[in-house]
Protein backbone atom coordinates (compact mmCIF):
# COMPACT_ATOMS: atom_id res chain seq x y z
CA UNK A 1 0.00 0.00 0.00
CA UNK A 2 2.28 2.11 0.92
CA UNK A 3 4.40 1.41 -2.09
CA UNK A 4 1.52 2.49 -4.27
CA UNK A 5 1.19 5.74 -2.64
CA UNK A 6 4.72 6.67 -3.28
CA UNK A 7 5.04 5.79 -6.44
CA UNK A 8 1.60 7.91 -7.73
CA UNK A 9 2.79 10.58 -6.12
CA UNK A 10 6.43 10.30 -7.66
CA UNK A 11 4.06 9.76 -11.12
CA UNK A 12 2.45 13.23 -10.34
CA UNK A 13 5.40 14.90 -9.62
CA UNK A 14 6.88 13.93 -12.65
CA UNK A 15 3.98 14.85 -14.78
CA UNK A 16 4.17 18.23 -12.83
CA UNK A 17 7.93 18.92 -13.82
CA UNK A 18 7.31 17.98 -17.35
CA UNK A 19 4.55 20.63 -17.00
CA UNK A 20 7.41 22.57 -15.71
CA UNK A 21 10.08 22.02 -18.29
CA UNK A 22 7.40 23.22 -21.05
CA UNK A 23 6.60 26.42 -19.00
CA UNK A 24 10.44 27.25 -18.82
CA UNK A 25 11.35 26.23 -21.98
CA UNK A 26 8.64 28.55 -24.09
CA UNK A 27 9.95 31.17 -21.63
CA UNK A 28 13.85 30.61 -22.32
CA UNK A 29 14.61 30.00 -19.17
CA UNK A 30 17.78 27.39 -18.07
CA UNK A 31 16.79 26.21 -14.76
CA UNK A 32 19.19 25.02 -12.09
CA UNK A 33 18.52 22.44 -9.06
CA UNK A 34 21.57 22.88 -6.68
CA UNK A 35 21.64 20.36 -3.76
CA UNK A 36 23.75 19.15 -0.75
CA UNK A 37 23.44 18.05 2.85
CA UNK A 38 22.83 21.01 5.10
CA UNK A 39 25.46 23.40 6.19
CA UNK A 40 27.88 22.50 2.63
CA UNK A 41 27.29 26.19 1.46
CA UNK A 42 24.52 26.23 -1.33
CA UNK A 43 23.69 29.73 -0.40
CA UNK A 44 27.24 31.02 0.33
CA UNK A 45 28.39 29.75 -3.36
CA UNK A 46 24.88 31.16 -4.64
CA UNK A 47 25.22 34.91 -3.20
CA UNK A 48 28.94 34.50 -4.52
CA UNK A 49 27.76 33.36 -8.02
CA UNK A 50 24.80 35.60 -8.25
CA UNK A 51 27.49 38.29 -7.74
CA UNK A 52 29.53 37.16 -10.61
CA UNK A 53 26.90 36.54 -12.89
CA UNK A 54 24.02 39.17 -12.52
CA UNK A 55 23.24 41.65 -14.62
CA UNK A 56 24.96 39.91 -17.48
CA UNK A 57 22.69 36.83 -16.94
CA UNK A 58 18.98 37.66 -15.02
CA UNK A 59 18.24 35.47 -12.48
CA UNK A 60 16.28 34.63 -10.49
CA UNK A 61 16.26 32.26 -7.56
CA UNK A 62 13.47 30.06 -5.28
CA UNK A 63 15.57 28.50 -1.96
CA UNK A 64 13.91 26.11 0.00
CA UNK A 65 13.89 25.30 3.57
CA UNK A 66 11.82 23.77 6.20
CA UNK A 67 12.11 27.01 8.25
CA UNK A 68 12.98 30.18 8.19
CA UNK A 69 13.43 33.32 5.30
CA UNK A 70 17.31 33.48 6.72
CA UNK A 71 18.08 31.74 2.66
CA UNK A 72 16.18 34.14 1.05
CA UNK A 73 17.57 37.62 3.44
CA UNK A 74 20.87 36.34 2.20
CA UNK A 75 20.60 36.08 -1.46
CA UNK A 76 18.35 39.24 -1.87
CA UNK A 77 21.68 41.16 -1.31
CA UNK A 78 22.48 40.67 -4.70
CA UNK A 79 19.69 41.75 -5.71
CA UNK A 80 17.91 38.88 -7.32
CA UNK A 81 14.75 37.89 -6.84
CA UNK A 82 13.96 35.54 -4.33
CA UNK A 83 11.51 33.42 -3.61
CA UNK A 84 11.86 31.25 -0.21
CA UNK A 85 9.58 28.13 -0.10
CA UNK A 86 8.87 26.54 3.87
CA UNK A 87 7.40 23.40 3.59
CA UNK A 88 7.33 23.20 7.69
CA UNK A 89 3.49 24.07 6.43
CA UNK A 90 3.34 20.94 4.31
CA UNK A 91 4.77 18.67 6.99
CA UNK A 92 8.13 19.45 6.54
CA UNK A 93 8.98 17.92 3.38
CA UNK A 94 12.47 17.29 3.17
CA UNK A 95 12.55 18.21 -0.70
CA UNK A 96 10.83 21.02 -3.44
CA UNK A 97 8.57 18.84 -5.56
CA UNK A 98 7.65 20.54 -8.74
CA UNK A 99 4.16 21.64 -7.87
CA UNK A 100 5.90 23.91 -5.20
CA UNK A 101 8.25 25.18 -8.09
CA UNK A 102 5.70 26.10 -10.48
CA UNK A 103 3.50 28.28 -7.49
CA UNK A 104 6.87 29.52 -6.72
CA UNK A 105 7.68 30.64 -10.70
CA UNK A 106 4.16 32.14 -10.91
CA UNK A 107 6.02 35.29 -8.65
CA UNK A 108 8.56 35.72 -10.99
CA UNK A 109 8.76 38.06 -14.50
CA UNK A 110 9.52 35.29 -16.62
CA UNK A 111 9.59 37.39 -19.61
CA UNK A 112 12.95 39.06 -18.05
CA UNK A 113 14.56 35.83 -16.73
CA UNK A 114 17.00 33.83 -17.91
CA UNK A 115 18.11 31.67 -15.34
CA UNK A 116 16.25 30.27 -12.23
CA UNK A 117 18.23 28.68 -9.55
CA UNK A 118 16.68 26.45 -7.26
CA UNK A 119 18.69 25.85 -3.76
CA UNK A 120 16.70 22.68 -2.70
CA UNK A 121 16.02 21.52 0.80
CA UNK A 122 19.59 20.62 2.76
CA UNK A 123 19.43 16.73 2.32
CA UNK A 124 21.84 14.20 0.08
CA UNK A 125 18.64 11.56 -0.32
CA UNK A 126 15.13 12.97 -1.17
CA UNK A 127 16.09 15.54 -3.65
CA UNK A 128 17.71 13.23 -6.10
CA UNK A 129 14.00 11.38 -6.49
CA UNK A 130 11.96 14.46 -7.31
CA UNK A 131 12.67 16.07 -10.92
CA UNK A 132 11.37 20.25 -10.17
CA UNK A 133 11.34 20.17 -13.88
CA UNK A 134 15.29 21.64 -13.99
CA UNK A 135 17.25 21.60 -16.79
CA UNK A 136 20.67 21.08 -14.69
CA UNK A 137 21.11 19.58 -11.70
CA UNK A 138 24.59 20.49 -9.25
CA UNK A 139 25.20 18.45 -6.18
CA UNK A 140 27.81 20.67 -3.88
CA UNK A 141 29.98 18.59 -1.01
CA UNK A 142 32.16 20.73 0.87
CA UNK A 143 35.38 19.34 2.78
CA UNK A 144 34.16 18.80 6.15
CA UNK A 145 31.59 16.53 5.36
CA UNK A 146 33.86 12.88 4.31
CA UNK A 147 35.40 11.95 1.23
CA UNK A 148 32.79 8.88 1.00
CA UNK A 149 29.52 10.17 0.86
CA UNK A 150 29.33 10.05 -2.68
CA UNK A 151 29.63 6.51 -2.15
CA UNK A 152 27.21 6.38 0.62
CA UNK A 153 24.80 8.80 -1.64
CA UNK A 154 25.85 7.31 -4.87
CA UNK A 155 22.21 8.58 -6.61
CA UNK A 156 22.19 12.20 -5.61
CA UNK A 157 26.26 11.88 -7.21
CA UNK A 158 24.50 9.93 -10.67
CA UNK A 159 21.39 12.11 -11.15
CA UNK A 160 23.62 15.23 -11.08
CA UNK A 161 25.47 17.06 -14.26
CA UNK A 162 28.08 19.01 -12.16
CA UNK A 163 29.25 18.82 -8.81
CA UNK A 164 31.08 21.67 -6.51
CA UNK A 165 33.49 20.50 -3.92
CA UNK A 166 33.29 23.41 -1.41
CA UNK A 167 35.25 24.87 1.26
CA UNK A 168 38.67 24.59 -0.23
CA UNK A 169 40.09 27.12 1.58
CA UNK A 170 39.83 25.09 5.09
CA UNK A 171 42.10 21.85 3.01
CA UNK A 172 45.22 22.74 5.55
CA UNK A 173 42.91 22.38 8.58
CA UNK A 174 41.88 19.17 8.10
CA UNK A 175 42.96 15.59 6.73
CA UNK A 176 40.08 15.15 3.82
CA UNK A 177 42.06 14.20 0.27
CA UNK A 178 40.57 15.95 -2.30
CA UNK A 179 41.94 13.71 -4.87
CA UNK A 180 39.59 10.69 -3.22
CA UNK A 181 36.91 12.64 -3.06
CA UNK A 182 37.08 13.44 -6.78
CA UNK A 183 37.73 9.94 -7.37
CA UNK A 184 34.51 9.20 -5.16
CA UNK A 185 32.93 10.89 -7.46
CA UNK A 186 33.81 10.29 -10.53
CA UNK A 187 33.58 6.44 -9.37
CA UNK A 188 29.81 6.86 -9.44
CA UNK A 189 29.61 9.45 -12.40
CA UNK A 190 32.39 9.30 -14.56
CA UNK A 191 33.26 12.42 -16.46
CA UNK A 192 31.11 14.55 -14.23
CA UNK A 193 33.04 18.01 -14.40
CA UNK A 194 34.04 18.96 -10.46
CA UNK A 195 34.85 22.29 -9.29
CA UNK A 196 36.86 23.11 -6.51
CA UNK A 197 36.35 26.80 -5.11
CA UNK A 198 35.84 28.30 -1.45
CA UNK A 199 32.68 30.71 -1.50
CA UNK A 200 34.63 32.10 1.53
CA UNK A 201 37.48 33.28 -0.53
CA UNK A 202 36.04 33.07 -4.11
CA UNK A 203 39.28 30.96 -4.89
CA UNK A 204 38.41 28.50 -8.02
CA UNK A 205 35.09 30.01 -9.25
CA UNK A 206 35.95 31.01 -12.52
CA UNK A 207 35.40 27.74 -14.54
CA UNK A 208 32.21 26.95 -12.24
CA UNK A 209 31.22 30.23 -13.66
CA UNK A 210 32.42 29.64 -17.14
CA UNK A 211 30.24 26.43 -17.12
CA UNK A 212 27.25 28.16 -15.95
CA UNK A 213 27.23 30.59 -18.69
CA UNK A 214 27.63 27.78 -21.20
CA UNK A 215 24.70 26.17 -19.53
CA UNK A 216 22.31 29.49 -20.26
CA UNK A 217 23.80 30.89 -23.68
CA UNK A 218 22.30 26.78 -24.87
N1 LIG B 1 35.32 28.25 5.49
C1 LIG B 1 34.28 28.23 4.64
N2 LIG B 1 33.03 28.33 5.13
C2 LIG B 1 32.01 28.31 4.25
C3 LIG B 1 32.20 28.20 2.85
N3 LIG B 1 31.00 28.18 2.26
C4 LIG B 1 30.07 28.27 3.23
N4 LIG B 1 30.69 28.37 4.43
C5 LIG B 1 30.05 28.48 5.75
O1 LIG B 1 29.35 27.26 5.99
C6 LIG B 1 28.12 27.53 6.69
C7 LIG B 1 26.94 26.97 5.91
O2 LIG B 1 26.85 27.65 4.68
P1 LIG B 1 25.47 27.83 3.91
O3 LIG B 1 25.76 28.60 2.67
O4 LIG B 1 24.42 28.36 4.82
O5 LIG B 1 25.15 26.30 3.56
P2 LIG B 1 23.81 25.61 3.00
O6 LIG B 1 23.07 25.09 4.19
O7 LIG B 1 24.29 24.50 2.12
O8 LIG B 1 23.06 26.66 2.24
C8 LIG B 1 28.05 29.04 6.87
O9 LIG B 1 28.55 29.35 8.14
C9 LIG B 1 28.97 29.56 5.77
O10 LIG B 1 29.54 30.81 6.08
C10 LIG B 1 33.55 28.10 2.37
O11 LIG B 1 33.84 28.00 1.17
N5 LIG B 1 34.55 28.12 3.32
MG1 LIG C 1 21.11 27.37 2.37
Amino acid sequence: MEIKIQKKMLEANESDAEKNRKNFKDKNIFVLNVMSSPGSGKTETLCKTLKMVMPKIRTGVIVGDICTHNDADRLEASGAKVVQINTDKFGGDCHLSANMIDKAAKEFDLDNLDLLIVENIGNLVCPAEFDIGENARVVLLSVTEGEDKPLKYPLMFQVADAAILNKIDLLPYLDFNANEAVDNMRKVHPQMPVFQLSAKTEEGFEPWIEWLFGCVKK
